[in-house]
């Protein structure tokens, strides 16, 4: 077989019998925040096999199990051929097929009366996440629309990696991430590159093997370990990678913050600091070790659940430990206090000398400076509107380019309230808000009903398709595009190999109605030509255009240097140091205190916990976490039967400890309720002897395609939709965090006579929940 790969070497497409082999990457959907390289298989027109490139640097030839079955998704009867407009009432899934004309016709219409009774920013457009559209739809809203009302699709607080990316822009005017030698074509070859195999990597809230997420891919840690790399591992759960650790932290969900200022009491009372780097390179130590003095590891441990000798015995490996990474993950983020948090962990790269060296967290910006994301068109926006961003308020989120969406709790705020102005449309791209991104799933159903004008783009008719869209549109998958990716490094080229009916991609949906509404803005004929545009005016470091990096480069790194503070490589006027006020790591954050937040980490109790609402933990006895990854499913996507995830994971599953589960008289299998007081739903019992006895952990995400699509089934989305338990608009004093990730719940069997009434009929008929 070798032979087969090596006599392909560098060539980008090639037969292979009757099949045609294409070199590309994928990259949504279905969905994931990877893009790895793939040989795409095709003959006659359809997609029949999907293999890792073996001479692509980012993923060896290695595919989880998502791409690998992804012709099971590509040829899905279920995709929708055509685009639809809505016939009946929403929710009964009534439709017409119309052609693409048509729904543009319709869709620009609607937007010009907008613009014309009310205004563009009566327009919000929302993304889910990490997929091939996060530059697309914000262009969209901002370019095409002219409203500055971009967003996830209700998500809460953010909380997903913007609370750790603002953190970290605001504390090292760039963005980190754990060093695996992902820079470095020649990867491993310590001979060849600067990178150094990090003694220790700290898996914090990340199960990285099975998320990869925000373009990590989680392989690379292993292969460090085969290199000789040591983990310590902080979950609540014995992962994978936390069975394989030397030290596993299994904290109670929510109080991470709790835990990380115990290590930096640990670190700073026992000189474990890097001294040289604190003093040439930080703001605020003594400032921070004043804060963590009253952190010690005997008050976390009682917050946390975890020995407070196992605390000191982290924090002391991991500061001994030279060079170490800290990969870390969602919890952090999907808690109030998430930015508060993230500095806290930031703090404990920074002081130990973690920065930007060889295996540890390196500074990272996209290939060649490309700057496209969640801003890209922001500027063609006049102040005035730019102004009137909903959240524009929290300063964090709107000045200095932190971050640049509309905050999603505010928005959902001003459907329910007009305040401060009405929201007329949704244009919703690649999010199934009710099924998934919502945190109060039926307080969305509510909110979302009462919108005059709602589009859904999207792979296949969703629940949230069904209960809202007036218009759906096919997207097109990975395979049947044409564009370029970058997310870190390297610059990928993205080429398509088949056409799936009329589906078509959102780079060339955005264009094609782009050009309607603000020609101007839309210079460029099609989704080639968009992308060559891209590669132009917005790569600086690039040489080339379209079809250059699909056709004859692939991917390409852009050289990397380490300790590029004291290159002067970070900061606009070239002069060394960080590129923040101070010019240092800011362990005391400057902006922060400028806009009045607390500049230093701290800790605070989730307002559901046992210890902040214990009448409440009378009644809800398990500290609920809820989402943690499986390597099946992306979220509420591969739920179709015909997919080999489904067949392998066919039901929604929560786990808890074998000892709480003899208690309450359940076993295995077991159909159960979690229950708090928001709400109800059900799920099938997984015991997890790792688990701390007063922790639940439940699935996200969950629909049935199977199931009647008409209401009051809507798929049966909220009959096991977790996101019936949780809160909106509980947010940390910077708009961002959000609460996923610890809640209270009980727990109980399912019987005939308490199941009388789904989920799913109370929400959509009964008006239930969230009241
Ligand atoms: N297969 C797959 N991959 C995905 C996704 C997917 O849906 N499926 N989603 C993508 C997205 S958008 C994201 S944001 C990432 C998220 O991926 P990760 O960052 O890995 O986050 P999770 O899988 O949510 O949780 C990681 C681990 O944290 C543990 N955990 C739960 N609560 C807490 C807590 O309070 N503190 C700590 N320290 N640990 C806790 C869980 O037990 C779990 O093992 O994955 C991305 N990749
Ligand atoms: N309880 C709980 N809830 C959570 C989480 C949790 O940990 N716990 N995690 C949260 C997090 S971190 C996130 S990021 C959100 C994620 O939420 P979302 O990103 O909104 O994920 P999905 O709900 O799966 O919706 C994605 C939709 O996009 C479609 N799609 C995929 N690729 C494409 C494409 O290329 N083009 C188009 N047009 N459509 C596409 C899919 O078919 C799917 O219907 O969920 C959040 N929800
Ligand atoms: S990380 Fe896994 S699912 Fe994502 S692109 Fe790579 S192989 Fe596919
Ligand atoms: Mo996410």
């Amino acid at each position: 077989m070798e032979d087969y790969y090596e006599s392909h070497k560098g060539q980008v497409e090639w037969q292979d019998g009757d099949y045609t082999v294409t070199r590309t990457t994928v990259w949504s959907g279905p969905g994931c925040h990877d893009g790895c390289g793939v040989l795409y298989y095709t003959k006659g027109g359809k997609l029949e096999k999907v293999e890792g490139d073996p001479d692509c640097a980012y993923n060896q030839g290695t595919l989880c199990m998502r791409c690998l079955e992804m012709p099971e998704a590509v040829n899905n009867p279920r995709r929708p051929t055509r685009p639809l407009k809505r016939v009946g009432e929403r929710g009964e899934n009534k439709w017409e097929g119309i052609t693409w004309d048509e729904a543009y016709d319709i869709i620009e219409a609607k937007v010009r009366s907008i613009w014309d009774e009310y205004a563009p920013e009566s327009i919000a457009c929302m993304i889910g996440t990490g997929r091939a559209n996060c530059w697309q739809v914000p262009y969209l809203c901002y370019s095409a629309f002219g409203s500055p009302n971009f967003c996830l699709g209700f998500l809460s607080g953010e909380s997903c990696f913007q609370p750790r990316s603002a953190a970290m822009a605001s504390m090292n005017g760039d963005f980190l991430i754990a060093d695996c030698s992902q820079q470095f074509e020649k990867r491993y070859d310590t001979e060849n590159t600067e990178w150094r195999v990090p003694e220790i990597i700290v898996n914090w809230g990340c199960n990285a093997v099975a998320s990869n997420s925000d373009n990590f891919y989680g392989g690379w840690i292993v292969d460090c370990m085969q290199r000789g790399t040591k983990l310590i591992t902080v979950d609540p759960s014995l992962t994978w990678l936390a069975a394989r650790s030397e030290v596993w932290l299994r904290l109670r969900p929510g109080t991470d913050g709790a835990l990380a200022l115990a290590m930096l009491n640990v670190i700073i009372e026992e000189d474990l600091w890097d001294h040289d780097f604190v003093e040439n390179w930080c703001y605020g130590f003594d400032e921070l070790a004043e804060r963590v003095k009253e952190w010690t590891p005997e008050r976390s441990a009682e917050i946390c659940w975890v020995e407070a000798d196992t605390i000191r015995a982290a924090a002391r490996r991991y500061a001994e430990a030279k060079p170490a990474a800290i990969q870390w993950g969602l919890p952090i983020d999907q808690a109030v206090m998430g930015i508060p948090t993230a500095q806290a962990i930031n703090a404990l790269w920074a002081i130990t000398g973690n920065t930007d060296v060889p295996g540890g967290n390196i500074i990272i910006r996209n290939a060649f400076d490309q700057n496209v994301s969640y801003n890209y068109g922001y500027n063609n926006l006049p102040a005035e509107v730019q102004a009137k961003r909903i959240g524009a308020e929290y300063p964090l989120m709107s000045k200095a380019g932190f971050s640049s969406t509309a905050h999603s709790d505010s928005i959902l705020q001003a459907i329910e309230t007009g305040e401060p102005y009405p929201i007329r449309m949704l244009w919703l791209t690649s999010t199934n808000p009710i099924a998934n991104m919502a945190s109060d799933a039926p307080r969305v159903f509510r909110a979302v009903k009462t919108v005059d004008f709602v589009v859904v783009n999207d792979l296949f008719l969703t629940p949230t398709a069904v209960a809202f869209a007036d218009i759906f549109l096919p997207a097109a998958m990975s395979p049947e595009r044409d564009m370029q990716r970058v997310w870190w490094v390297p610059l990928r080229g993205m080429k398509k190999v088949v056409q799936y009916a009329e589906a078509k991609s959102d780079d060339t949906v955005v264009t094609e109605l782009g050009k309607r509404l603000h020609p101007e803005n839309f210079p460029w004929d099609d989704d080639k030509g968009w992308t060559d545009n891209i590669l132009r005016t917005e790569t600086p470091g690039y040489d080339g255009g379209y079809d250059d990096l699909c056709n004859r480069d692939v991917w390409v790194y852009p050289d990397f240097e380490y300790r590029k503070h004291e290159k002067g490589l970070l900061r606009p006027d070239g002069q060394p140091g960080f590129n923040t006020p101070t010019g240092r790591v800011e362990l005391y954050n400057s902006v922060f205190s400028l806009w009045g937040y607390d500049p230093l980490p701290d800790w605070a109790e989730p307002s559901c916990s046992p210890y902040a609402s214990p009448e409440l933990y009378e009644e809800y006895p398990f500290v609920l976490t809820t989402g943690a990854r499986s390597f099946e499913f992306f979220h509420s996507e591969h739920r179709q039967p015909e997919l080999t995830s489904r067949e392998l994971h066919p039901d929604p599953l929560f786990e808890m400890s074998a000892k709480s589960a003899a208690e309450l008289g359940l076993h295995e299998g077991d159909w159960c309720w979690l229950e708090n007081q928001r709400g109800r739903c059900r799920q099938k019992l997984h015991v997890n002897p790792s688990l701390d006895d007063r922790v639940v952990r439940a699935e996200h995400g969950w629909w049935f395609p199977e199931r009647e699509a008409a209401e009051p089934s809507l798929y049966g989305v909220f009959d096991s939709n977790i996101n019936n338990l949780l809160p909106q608009c509980e947010n940390g004093v910077t708009g961002y965090g959000a609460p996923y990730k610890n809640q209270l719940c009980k727990v109980y069997l399912c019987t005939e006579e308490n199941s009388e009434t789904l989920p799913s009929l109370h929400v959509t008929k009964m008006g239930g929940y969230s009241k």
